[in-house]
């Protein structure tokens, strides 16, 4: 039964042995399925470098589960012409070691050369100078319930965070006799290096039917406003149909104000797609998500790109323009990927598809990274990173005239758990075993 319910952490080694004896082919030949925008004007403006290492694919040994989908499923307008683009090589370079189980990172981008690593355990640790430093930023191990999907997930930082002087965790607790998950701010200490456990003000909770698909993610949008995954609360298949459901507040992506005046909780923003709606929570951005584990915007457009772990044979990729105004139906449980899921076979007018997807030959459970746009690299520029937390691959996903581009970056082999993005720009992968690397261009 679990090993329907791919979310973050389930059956990796089997399932990573599994995918070494299948002969996983590189996911090359897919076409662009869905595309709501075109020309970002970052095509090719590359240096023209080596082929990435790769690319050589292996002819897959069982039936495909990714078939390409040959034409677009939406129309599009193309302002733009392919161009041949040239992909860089990656490889990933350790910044720091000895973590337990991280989960994800953020920069304070306060001057102090420092990045907090989220363990799922309940700790936030200091990485300085590629050391771990002793004494943890904050531990709340004392009311995180851990592991397998569970923990301390996610965090995110308001913008003026040095100023403010506080941070935002997404984590599940037991607490109350139930499990829950928890949205929730935190304060520092007088310390810079220390954060207080019992500064918490519980922002957001709701209640989780089941262990797995928690979501974890948090993300400030350019708006100001912060985004929150939710998971279809657990088990398989969305038995309760929450993601379609918007009364219902898993399955979502939901958007809240935290910011603005000093609540203790939250307001809602008022041009919410559904605020004032019968039956419907103001608090949903966007709905029909199955487990949006890691999302992230551009920092440059503001675009969102939302990666959903699959339930059976799919991993997606969802996009966003910065000018939605919210309100999509990213299609679970009707869709997976952009196949019929349930019903089958189905209805998906007024779904918005995928950009990308990739089946079981290429991993089990997508990490969502984030769009480059540091200094050092130039040959990265405009590329969303993505990964499989099973397979441990990277890859990169960029526009191309009215297409999306995919590209096999690396094969790390490793438990891929999220990536961080620094206040340079610069893109970090975090490996569920201990490590913290960041992503170079040799
Ligand atoms: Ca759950
Ligand atoms: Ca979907």
């Amino acid at each position: 039964m679990q090993i329907k319910f791919f979310g973050l952490v389930t059956l990796v080694f089997l399932i990573t042995a599994a995918l070494a004896v299948s002969g996983c082919a590189a996911a090359e030949a897919q076409e662009i399925i869905h595309l709501p925008v075109v020309d970002r004007g970052n095509a090719a403006t590359t240096t023209p470098t080596p082929s990435p290492t790769a690319t050589t694919t292996t002819p897959a040994t069982e039936p495909p589960t990714a078939t390409p989908t040959t034409t677009p499923t939406t129309t599009v307008t193309p302002t733009a012409t392919p161009v041949t683009l040239i992909w860089p090589t990656i490889v990933l370079t350790t910044t720091a070691s000895g973590l337990n189980s991280p989960v994800d990172l953020a920069d304070p981008n306060d001057g102090s050369g420092r990045l907090f690593v989220v363990e799922q355990a309940g700790l936030v640790r200091i990485v300085r100078n590629g050391q771990v430093q002793p004494t943890p930023f904050l531990d709340i191990t004392d009311r995180v319930t851990c592991c397998w999907e569970e923990g301390l997930l996610g965090i995110a930082l308001p913008s003026n965070y040095t100023q403010k002087g506080y941070f935002y965790l997404n984590y599940t607790t037991e607490a109350l006799g139930k499990l829950q998950t928890r949205i929730s701010r935190f304060r520092l200490t007088t310390d810079t290096d220390i954060a207080d456990p019992d500064s918490e003000q519980i922002v957001l909770v709701y209640d989780q039917p089941h262990g797995n698909h928690n979501g974890g993610g948090l993300a400030f949008g350019p708006d100001g406003f912060l985004y929150i995954g939710s998971g279809d609360g657990g088990s398989g298949g969305d038995p309760d149909n929450r993601g379609q459901n918007l009364g219902d507040i898993l399955g979502k992506m939901l958007r809240i104000d935290v910011e603005t005046g000093s609540p203790l909780t939250y307001t809602v923003p008022i041009t919410n797609p559904f605020v004032g709606q019968a039956r419907k929570l103001p608090e949903i951005w966007a709905y029909g998500l199955r487990n949006p584990w890691r999302y992230s915007f551009d920092r440059q457009t503001g675009d969102l790109f939302i990666a959903d772990v699959g339930q059976n044979a799919y991993e997606e990729i969802d996009f966003q323009l910065a000018s939605s105004a919210g309100g999509e139906n990213y299609g679970w449980r009707i869709t997976e990927g952009s196949h019929c899921y349930d019903p089958d076979p189905c209805d998906k007018t007024g779904l918005t598809l995928p950009i990308w997807e990739y089946g079981r030959n290429d991993g089990r459970a997508v990490t969502g990274g984030f769009v480059y746009r540091g200094a050092a690299w130039p040959a990265l520029q405009g590329v969303y990173l993505y990964a499989d937390y099973a397979s441990g691959r990277i890859w990169g996903l960029r526009p191309n005239g009215s297409r999306w581009e995919n590209r096999l970056l690396l094969e790390t082999g490793r438990n891929i758990s999220s990536f961080g993005q620094d206040g340079a720009g610069e893109i970090y992968v975090v490996d569920h075993a201990g490590e913290i690397l960041r992503v170079t261009v040799p």
